[in-house]
């Protein structure tokens, strides 16, 4: 058993020493970091196991990250610790408690709870209120002169406000704010230079430079959180008072911290901060604790790496590690083959991933993603899980790099990549499946036909017994052969007929819509709609004139022009006719309707109609021509006003933007269809 822990300690130290020089000394880390606290976590369990076994060069007692030679070096008077960590509400109650039998004291203490920012730690002094050196934490003990880089950081003042200690050595993380990452990233992709895997990364890699020039031109912030050396002059007692008094010497500090009561109050800052992790300017791997009073902090003192005074709350990983089981080609209504990644099953913020989308083939040759890799797989907030990056390292012996097939995984058909075209296409059309099953999902969606019930499961269905080869053939379907698909009983059965006889009645936008025409969504449909007025007209319109169209391009003009010549999809149209779906002519101005048609008007709807529905009222404005918007401004035209109106009619008050009553709205209605009949 010792024996084996001994192997196992060793073996950890190293795996633990390689990821620390990735880490910190060339910024770029091979794991994710709750994978490193893994390892981290069991040195841990073994050394409390076996005492004896600890060692002062156990990187469980020394803070990681020897500085880089290429930077001048600079002792820290006060050494910089690290955090110790917390995963669960247990670890944070222990550190409470152990915070109250140090101090022997009873009743709720008042801790100053901060977000956990995810960059580089840095330390700087301000001498007679001048910033006078900066450095990175490095092993804690001496670290990297940072000195003209710091300088460059947005927000950090060369000159102190008002009247600060002579010597005053602040502490604090460099971090790069997500637009800015997500910015830079960006022109750096499209340059065909590094990208950075995350924020963290890319703020290090930014202030680690000899140049500092280069951190000049990166979107970096620095927060101050704490102190180092202070000499001729006194700071607060008083952690959060501390904070009030950097700010006020103009120095930035984190607006999300707060002052709270007791192990209840943190560990609702905790679950606050949780809830709005995603939507914070910047990255955090956690929340910290820190006692406010700093002469208790400074009776309870240090253990090792971490003070005994704070403690790093760490959210659940956004980021874990598995294995890719296979790569598959999944056919959209387009004809679009994606790659997804078949993975081995890995729970990562708060939920199991076995599949991830990897967009396009260029992806995956850019990624290099393979067979039998090991990736690490994200997942922030509610945002679809992502393949940021490869571990090499892992790649065992004999992967090979993922080609396109040759041929529709679905249906046969020959796939196509167009040149410059990041997507690679089934050229089977209808013929295809995958292609069939999607179309007819589009078509019967809730923005298109809004046929309500026929989901995903049954198109399935349909598509594959061959009930439906073609969006016209939902309108043939029997009651007898909707009972006759699985988990379909009599009554949904005759709701469904019920709602595809319903959505027989629909607009031209919603029809143009639900086509499924390359390249024309919603808007790209109204606008053609608006243009046109009706359906035969753009049959027979030229690629010309349909490029006429305000917003419509080139590309979009062919895919409506190739659309309307093929006689398979003038079929469809011809049968959808046939059984009964019919739409209203939209009024296209002309010289003689002038200013009495709505076209271009932007209308709001607002409070309960009596004769229609508000999502009827608003289609009926749009197949006139107008512009349905939902709030009320200036620019309004004009605003329907239903019953119990809310602040939207107030604020068409205060504007004097024109009202109409219902009534008048009918009539208005009315005047107008008719206008458009004649
Ligand atoms: C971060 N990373 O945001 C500390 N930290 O305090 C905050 N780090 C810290 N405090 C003492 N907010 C050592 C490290």
């Amino acid at each position: 058993m010792r024996r084996d822990a001994e192997a196992r300690v060793a073996e950890l130290r190293a795996q633990i020493t390689h990821h620390d020089e990735r880490y910190y000394v060339h910024d770029d880390p091979e794991i994710p970091d709750a994978e490193y606290d893994k390892l981290m976590l069991e040195l841990r369990a073994l050394e409390t196991e076996y005492p004896d076994l600890i060692t002062s060069e156990s990187p469980t007692q020394h803070v990681s990250g020897a500085p880089n030679d290429a930077f001048g070096e600079v002792i820290h008077k006060v050494p910089m610790l690290s955090l110790d960590n917390a995963f669960s509400e247990e670890d944070v109650r222990g550190f409470e408690r152990r915070i109250h039998e140090r101090l022997s004291v009873e009743g709720e203490l008042a801790y100053w709870a901060e977000p956990k920012l995810d960059g580089l730690a840095v330390t700087v002094i301000y001498r007679d209120g001048k910033l006078a050196q900066a450095a990175t934490r490095g092993d804690g003990a001496k670290g990297e002169d940072v000195t003209a880089n710091v300088q460059k950081v947005h927000g950090v003042p060369p000159k102190l406000r008002g009247k600060a200690p002579e010597v005053l050595e602040v502490r604090g993380e460099v971090f790069m704010p997500l637009k800015g990452f997500e910015r830079m990233n960006r022109i750096a992709r499209e340059k065909g230079e590094k990208v950075f895997v995350n924020p963290r990364n890319a703020a290090a890699g930014s202030l680690r430079v000899l140049d500092a020039s280069i951190t000049a031109r990166r979107p970096l912030q620095l927060f101050f959180y704490g102190l180092g050396v202070v000499a001729g002059g006194v700071v607060p007692e008083r952690q959060s008072a501390l904070l009030k008094a950097l700010e006020d010497w103009g120095l930035p500090i984190c607006p999300d911290a707060k002052l709270v009561r007791g192990v209840e109050g943190v560990l609702a800052y905790y679950r606050d901060m949780g809830a709005r992790r995603s939507s914070l300017p910047y990255q955090i791997d956690g929340v910290v604790y820190k006692l406010d009073s700093r002469a208790d902090q400074e009776r309870l003192g240090f253990v090792s790496r971490a003070p005994r005074w704070a403690i790093a709350h760490k959210f659940p990983a956004e980021e874990a590690l598995t294995v890719v089981k296979g790569i598959e080609f999944q056919v959209g209504r387009t004809g679009a083959l994606t790659p997804v990644a078949r993975l081995e099953p890995v729970f990562v913020s708060g939920v199991t991933v076995s599949n991830v989308t990897l967009h396009n083939i260029g992806e995956v040759h850019r990624k290099d993603v393979r067979v039998g890799d090991t990736v690490v797989v994200r997942r922030a907030g509610d945002v679809i899980p992502e393949i940021p990056s490869v571990v090499l390292e892992r790649r065992p012996e004999g992967t090979h790099e993922v080609e396109l097939p040759a041929r529709c995984p679905v249906c046969g058909s020959e796939v196509l990549q167009v040149e410059g075209e990041a997507v690679a296409r089934c050229t089977g059309g209808f013929t295809c499946r995958a292609q069939r099953q999607e179309a007819i999902g589009h078509f019967a969606g809730r923005r298109a036909m809004d046929i309500e019930g026929l989901g995903d499961k049954l198109i399935e269905q349909l598509v594959e017994r061959d009930l439906v080869k073609s969006p016209a053939d939902i309108y043939s379907l029997t009651l007898v052969q909707l009972c006759g698909l699985e988990r379909m009983a009599e009554k949904s059965a005759a709701n469904l007929m019920q709602a595809i006889e319903k959505s027989k009645s629909t607009t031209l936008p919603r029809l143009l819509f639900a086509l499924g025409i390359r390249e024309v969504g919603e808007a790209t449909a109204l606008a053609l709609a608006q243009n046109f007025g009706s359906l035969d007209a753009l049959l027979d319109a030229t690629v010309e004139r349909i490029q006429q169209v305000p917003d419509i391009g080139p590309i979009v003009a062919a895919h409506v022009a190739a659309f309307v010549a093929s006689p398979e999809h003038r079929a469809v149209i011809k049968r959808l006719r046939e059984q009964g779906v019919t739409w209203p002519d939209v009024v296209v101005p002309t010289a003689a309707s002038g200013d009495d048609n709505l076209l271009g008007q932007t209308v709001v709807v607002t409070g309960t109609l009596e004769s229609m529905t508000r999502e009827e009222a608003q289609e009926a404005l749009v197949a006139l021509g107008a512009k349905v918007s939902k709030s009320v401004s200036k620019k309004t035209s004009f605003v329907v006003v239903g019953a119990e109106p809310g602040s939207k009619a107030q604020k068409a008050e205060e504007l004097g933007v024109r009202m109409l009553d219902e009534k008048e709205f009918v009539a208005l209605l009315g005047k107008k269809r008719n206008a458009g009949a004649q």
